[in-house]
């Protein structure tokens, strides 16, 4: 269409859209286009830690808020007790055994498809901000390079500014592998840069995946004195701790008002949640009195705050149906309507759009988990759990009534007991195939290349150039200083 004849349509639709008045203007802009996805997940903040759980010092009011606005989750459960394999797990919809990032800090395999990689064919721009850890890095968060090949662009991030792991107040992070030092802290630097990147594309008309995957509250803490003064009489470790998720929560503030600024709040989803549960050494409790801690997957380990919000569809309520990290890329792709070639399959994750429609009913794909040794299926309210997946030793319990997993009741339904562990075993074995290669084309597991094999950030040759100019910094002086300790200065 040439410029004149195009100004001319664009006028007589004007017209024309004046002429239908305002009710069905409202009608248009309530019907959902590609909608814009926030992803936003914080590093180990346990189930218990937000104000509308009552928390006995931590107040929440941004979460509060969003969650009276959006669908809370009860039971939201993060695919695994730890870092990279929930992260794997959100951006592929797959148990993270299956997808190479099997534990803190090892790669996700090239061979994966991810979320994002879907979403930019769909015609979404797409944006990484904050901690990725899923390039095989290990310890505190590093600026990633740009020629990394693990690093968010290689997996379908058009825009990034991301650190390796977690990162704290005036962080260095990489904008597509430009070093930047950055002051303030991490939690507004990040929701900052999401804005920046949202507004852009607004302006230009795209739909937009914003990945916010924030470095708090993991340790080590570093909160303002501000953000601490609601704890003093806790001890300095846990004082960051909460101050640090203090900070967060005001960011949730900033990325909601910003969201609304832009006039796009409305067909946008905004996904919280935490990559895994709370931790056992900060004072007062972090999971809501559920048993155990992160690196388990018992409820403390895995059960995690979880709230979806998207005004245009999803009425503002509280649901105990249990959900995972594992659905989200398949309730996104059901949404937009994505073949499922967009996964590699098997997928482990089920779509909720049903549930943000409204239509509650009993989950029929039970929720599964393995990590390590460590193994649970959650089917509604029935769990079935072991420690030592090698002994088969499972134990049964239902959370309704039992919810601290005290009681073992498999002598009391021996039938169900049996089936629910046929069932994981059977499931088990689908990712015994996953492990050896057989999801993928190729039919194994393509070798990694060096820098992507686990490995401590101080020992990567990368970064050694960095070690003099990084040397004072309060989250790299300890390891600098061990590897490469300062020359003593000649008399
Ligand atoms: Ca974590």
């Amino acid at each position: 269409m040439n410029m004149p004849s195009f100004h001319l349509f664009l006028g007589s639709l004007i017209a024309f859209t004046h002429c239908l008045g305002l009710a069905s203007l409202n009608a248009a802009s309530k019907t959902p286009g590609k909608p814009n996805i926030v992803l936003i997940m914080t590093d180990d903040q346990g189930w218990g830690q937000t104000g509308y759980y009552n928390h006995p010092v931590l107040k929440t009011p941004n979460l509060d808020a969003m969650a009276a606005d959006g669908l809370r989750f009860d039971r939201f459960y993060a695919a695994a007790p730890s870092c990279s394999p929930t992260r794997a797990s959100v951006l592929t919809g797959r148990n993270a055994n299956r997808t190479g990032a099997k534990s803190h800090g090892s790669a996700l395999y090239l061979q994966e498809k991810t979320l994002a990689q879907a979403l930019q064919r769909d015609g979404y721009t797409t944006g990484h901000f904050g901690k990725w850890h899923l390039n095989g890095t290990i310890g505190p968060g590093v600026p990633l390079f740009g020629d990394d090949k693990h690093n968010p662009g290689a997996f379908g991030f058009e825009e990034w500014l991301s650190v390796t792991n977690y990162f704290d107040l005036d962080p260095i992070m990489s904008r597509k592998g430009e070093f930047v030092e950055l002051k303030g802290d991490s939690s507004a630097i990040i929701v900052d840069a999401a804005l920046d990147f949202m507004k852009k594309a607004v302006e230009e008309d795209k739909p937009f995946l914003a990945v916010i995957w924030d470095g708090s509250p993991h340790s080590p803490s570093v909160a303002s004195e501000e953000d601490k003064a609601a704890f003093e009489n806790l001890s300095e470790r846990s004082k960051n701790h909460y101050g640090e998720l203090v900070a967060f929560d005001r960011a949730v503030g900033v990325l909601r008002a910003g969201l609304r600024e832009l006039g796009v709040a409305e067909n946008t989803i905004v996904w919280f949640n935490s990559d895994n549960g709370g931790l056992g050494n900060i004072k007062p409790d972090t999971v809501g009195g559920l048993k155990g801690f992160k690196g388990s997957v018992w409820e403390g380990g895995i059960r995690v705050p979880g709230i979806v919000e998207w005004p245009a569809v999803i009425k503002p309520r509280i649901t105990d149906y249990p959900a995972s990290t594992m659905d989200i890329f398949p309730t996104i792709a059901e949404i937009l309507d994505l073949p499922d070639t967009v996964f590699v399959k098997p997928i482990d994750g089920i779509s909720l759009n049903p549930l943000f429609k409204g239509k509650q009913e009993k989950r029929a794909t039970p929720v599964f988990f393995r990590h390590g040794s460590q193994c649970a299926l959650i089917d509604n309210e029935m769990k079935l759990h072991t420690s030592k997946l090698n002994r088969e030793e499972f134990e049964l319990f239902n959370l309704k009534e039992d919810p601290s997993e005290a009681n073992n009741i498999a002598k009391a339904h021996p039938e169900l007991f049996e089936q629910m562990k046929t069932r994981f075993l059977e499931w088990s074995a689908t990712v015994d195939a996953s492990i050896e290669g057989r999801d993928y084309p190729e039919g194994r597991v393509l070798p990694l290349d060096t820098y992507a094999q686990r490995h401590k950030w101080v020992n990567d040759d990368r970064y050694k150039p960095f070690f003099e100019e990084w040397r004072d910094r309060p989250e790299y002086a300890k390891d600098i200083n061990k590897s490469a300790p300062k020359k003593k200065a000649k008399k």
